[in-house]
């Protein structure tokens, strides 16, 4: 049977409903699900910030979701070619938050942009 693999990234701290959202239209996307979580290190080096919590707590909430089906580390914003490539993905899916800002992946796999759901955010919820 067609199998149709999805790949988002995220950091996913403070899990929320918002996450959640977004988790579940991607799986809608296709039949298969991967999502590649940032490491604390990629998150402070990279994105400037670390989370409320720790990857392993992250990578734990996430791999409990039944809609998702596989957990990797991002560990750098240079992996998505390979991942897409290494895991044979069909569609590429993120917030809109991000829009366009993938485009270059779309010689490899779909790439969707999902509108994000207000008036929810880690900022928000961990209050600084
Ligand atoms: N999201 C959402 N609605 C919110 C908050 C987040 O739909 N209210 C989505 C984001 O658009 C993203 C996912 O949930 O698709 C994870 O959000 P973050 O953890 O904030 O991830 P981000 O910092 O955007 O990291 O290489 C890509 C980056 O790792 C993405």
């Amino acid at each position: 049977s067609l199998m149709i693999k999805v790949i988002t990234y995220g950091t996913f701290d403070t899990f929320h409903y918002g996450h959640f959202f977004l988790l579940e239209r991607a799986k809608a996307l296709g039949t298969h699900l991967s999502v590649c979580i940032s490491t604390d290190e990629f998150n402070i080096q990279e994105k400037g910030k670390s989370a409320k919590l720790n990857f392993v707590d992250r990578v734990r909430i996430i791999k409990s979701l039944n809609i998702v089906d596989d957990v990797y580390a991002e560990k750098s914003w240079d992996q998505k070619i390979q991942d897409i490539l290494k895991y044979n993905i069909n569609v590429f899916a993120i917030g809109d938050d991000w829009e366009g800002k993938f485009d270059y992946l779309k010689s490899y796999c779909d790439v969707v942009y999902i509108p994000r759901t207000k008036h929810v955010s880690s900022t928000l919820i961990r209050g600084y």
